[in-house]
């Protein structure tokens, strides 16, 4: 569960971003980062591969403001989507109160896609989570790309692979052109938020 600090009044919330390698990932983060620069008082942390890929995570902290009293922190990661790295997705995700799902709407991509949120689960499943209670946010990114004659997936193919069971919220977006991104941020902080308010009423 997110971290509270009772005496200082904090609390840090933690939200990944997960989905296959190249599917906008960094590219979401990197939107945000720009947007909402004001709200960020640190660098954004990024190792990368050759060729841009994420090695290890993408990382910063976004300042929310007061929310009922306490100071809110969200830390935002990005997992490496490459299948190699497992071992680092399954730390990053340590901790975790919130995923965007990230899914890549070209239609090569489509069996990624699915492996890839199986995977998530799997990776949950180890700290304890099900991948059916805790807040997600599905994105069907790189839409834009319908607009360069590139065959994406419609909508009802990607609801059905990914989103028949889970039935979470599912956003439409361009990570490179901004559309959306900042829509997918604010769903999964109000449902990581929301989250952790029942959470904290059910404690003793
Ligand atoms: N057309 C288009 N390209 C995108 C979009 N989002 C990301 N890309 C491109 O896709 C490539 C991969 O994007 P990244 O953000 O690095 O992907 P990632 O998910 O972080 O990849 P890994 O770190 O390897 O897991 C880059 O060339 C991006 O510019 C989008 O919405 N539309
Ligand atoms: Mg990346």
């Amino acid at each position: 569960m997110a971290f509270i600090n009772l005496k200082d009044r904090v609390i840090q919330v933690k939200v990944v971003y997960y989905g296959p390698g190249r599917c906008g990932k960094t590219t979401n983060l990197e939107y945000v980062y720009e947007k909402c620069r004001p709200q960020v008082n640190s660098d954004m942390i990024t190792v990368k591969t050759q060729g841009d890929r994420t090695l290890f995570f993408d990382f910063f902290p976004l300042d929310m403001g007061k929310v009922a009293g306490y100071d809110v922190k969200i830390q935002l990661y990005t997992v490496p989507g490459q299948v190699k790295y497992d071992s680092t997705r399954r730390l990053v995700l340590k901790g975790v109160d919130g995923v965007v799902f990230v899914a890549d709407s070209t239609v090569e991509r489509r069996e990624k896609n699915i492996i890839s949120i199986r995977n998530l689960e799997d990776n949950l499943k180890i700290y304890n989570k099900d991948i059916h209670d805790i807040p997600l946010v599905i994105q069907y990114n790189k839409r834009d790309l319908a607009h360069d004659g590139i065959e994406i997936l419609d909508l009802e193919t990607m609801e059905k692979d990914l989103n028949a069971e889970l039935k979470v919220p599912a956003i439409e977006a361009s990570a490179v052109k901004g559309d959306n991104v900042v829509v997918t941020l604010k769903k999964i902080i109000a449902l990581t938020l929301a989250s952790l308010e029942q959470q904290l009423k059910q404690e003793p």
